[in-house]
C-alpha cells in the first residue's frame, strides 16, 4: 500500500500544500462465494496488502478537485457535473456527494492492478468516502457498514455495475490473519482464521483478457439470478434470504424451472455449500479440499453460472495440471479478468512463467501473475500520526 510519505509528495507537487490526512483501503480476493453476494450468499473475501491511498484537504470554497494516477498521465482535474459525465471522475464525484463534501482538494494513488478482479474500484469507494469523512469528525457519521452500502450504490450510479456488497465490505472489515466470513443478507461476518493456509501461497493471475463487456455481462447473471430467486421463492411458498430453506428442497424447485434460471439456482446453491465446506476445511487446515474446492467452484462458474470464457477455460486447466497448484478457478465478476490458484508454497516461478508462455501460445494473450499476502482493513493515518481503523472510527 502506497504510504503516507509518497501520497502527501504526490499531492504536494500538484496542489502545492501538505494534505490534511489520508485514507487507504485494500483490495481482495475471495477465497470462495463467486456470484452469490447479490443473491444474499455468504462468501469468503480476505483483504490483501495492496490498495488505494487517498490524501485529502478541506477548502472553504473553490470545489472540488482530483489528482490521480489511474486517469493517465496525472493532472489535476476539476471535478463537476460538467467534466465529469462518466467513469472514474464521476464515481469520485459520487463518492464527494454522499459525504456532502462540496469542496476539497483529493489525490488518489493505487498500487492495486486495475481491471484484475482485486476490487479496485470498491477500494477506491471506500477510501474516498473515509478520507473525506475524517475531514468533517464533528459531522453525524454514518457507519462502517452504511459506508459500504454508499460505495456499492455509488458504483451502481456512476460505473453502472450493479455489484453485490462482498468488495467493499472486505476492504472495510479486513484482517490481517483471518478471511471474513460474510453474511451478505444480515451484512454480518465471522472472522475465520487463516492459520490453515499455512504453507501456501495464494497466487492471482491476470487472464490478459480484457473485460470490455464485463459490466453488462455481469448485470445481466445479476438480473437472471434474481429472476430466478423470485421465481423460486414464489414457487416455494415465500422466504427473505434462500438460506432459510433447505437447498434440497430449492434444488427440486429448480429442476422444475426452465434455463437458465435452473442453472443460475444450482450455482447459488452449490456455491453456498462450498463456501461453508471450504470454512471447514480452512479451520481442519485440510489443503487438498481447498483445492477440490476451488476445482468445482470453477465448474459451477463455468457451467451454471455461465460466466468464464474459453481462455480462462483453458487457463484454469494448465493451472490444474501444475506441479504444487492445489486448485485454480476464476475469480471475481467474471468474462475476462483474474483466476485465483493456492500453491504449495514457494511456487516455482519458472514453471509458471512457462505455462503462461503456453498460454500466451494458444490463445495469443499476455497473462502475468503475482503472489499477494493478506492484509488489514482500511485505515486512516495523517503526518505525525499512526494509523486508525477505519471501521472502528465510523
Ligand atoms: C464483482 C462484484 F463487485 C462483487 O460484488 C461480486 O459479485 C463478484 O464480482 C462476484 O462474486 O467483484
Amino acid at each position: 500500500m502506497i504510504g503516507w510519505r509518497q501520497l502527501s509528495e504526490f499531492f504536494m507537487r500538484h496542489f502545492g500544500e501538505e494534505p490534511e490526512l489520508s485514507c487507504c483501503a485494500p483490495g481482495r480476493i475471495n477465497l470462495i462465494g463467486e456470484h452469490i453476494d447479490y443473491a444474499g450468499g455468504a462468501v469468503l473475501p480476505l483483504s490483501i496488502s495492496p490498495g488505494v491511498s487517498v490524501a485529502v484537504r478541506s477548502l472553504p470554497a473553490g470545489g472540488l478537485s482530483l489528482v490521480t494516477d489511474v486517469l493517465g498521465e496525472p493532472q489535476v482535474h476539476k471535478l463537476d457535473r460538467a467534466t465529469a459525465a462518466d467513469g472514474p471522475a464521476a464515481y469520485v464525484l459520487e463518492l464527494a456527494r454522499l459525504t456532502e463534501t462540496a469542496s476539497a482538494q483529493i489525490a488518489i494513488l493505487s498500487d492495486l492492478p486495475v481491471g484484475q478482479g482485486l476490487s479496485s474500484s470498491a477500494a477506491t469507494g471506500i477510501a474516498v468516502q473515509g478520507a473525506l469523512l475524517a475531514l468533517k469528525p464533528d459531522a453525524v457519521l454514518p457507519s462502517a457498514r452504511a459506508v459500504c452500502r454508499a460505495a456499492q450504490r455509488a458504483e451502481h450510479l456512476a460505473l453502472g455495475t450493479s455489484c453485490g456488497l462482498m468488495d467493499q465490505y472486505a476492504s472495510m472489515f479486513g484482517l490481517e490473519d483471518s478471511a471474513l466470513l460474510i453474511d451478505t443478507w444480515k451484512e454480518s461476518h465471522t472472522e475465520v482464521p487463516l492459520s490453515g493456509l499455512a504453507g501456501l501461497e495464494i497466487v492471482v493471475v491476470d487472464s490478459g483478457q480484457p473485460r470490455q463487456l464485463a459490466a453488462s455481462e455481469y448485470n445481466r447473471r445479476h438480473a437472471e439470478m434474481v429472476g430466478a430467486l423470485n421465481e423460486a421463492r414464489r414457487l416455494s411458498g415465500g422466504f427473505d434470504c434462500f438460506r432459510e430453506r433447505p437447498p434440497e428442497e430449492l434444488l427440486a424447485i429448480a429442476e422444475t424451472m426452465p434455463d437458465p434460471a435452473r442453472r443460475r439456482i444450482r450455482h447459488l446453491l452449490s456455491e453456498q455449500r462450498r463456501v461453508h465446506d471450504f470454512v471447514a476445511a480452512l479451520q481442519a487446515a485440510d489443503q487438498p479440499a481447498m483445492g477440490r474446492l476451488l476445482r468445482e467452484s470453477h465448474a459451477s462458474l463455468r457451467d451454471d453460472a455461465a460466466v468464464s470464457t474459453t481462455q480462462i477455460d483453458i487457463l484454469v486447466e494448465l493451472l490444474d495440471g501444475l506441479p504444487g497448484c492445489l486448485g485454480a478457478r476464476l475469480m471475481g465478476g467474471g468474462f475476462g479478468g483474474s483466476l485465483l490458484a493456492l500453491f504449495t508454497a514457494p511456487v516455482d516461478n519458472a514453471a509458471l512463467d512457462d505455462l503462461l508462455r503456453d498460454y500466451a501460445a494458444a490463445c495469443t494473450l499476455q497473462a502475468g501473475w503475482l503472489s499477494v499476502a493478506p492484509g488489514p482493513g482500511a485505515w486512516l493515518s495523517g503526518a505525525g500520526n499512526g494509523r486508525r481503523s477505519l471501521a472502528e472510527w465510523l
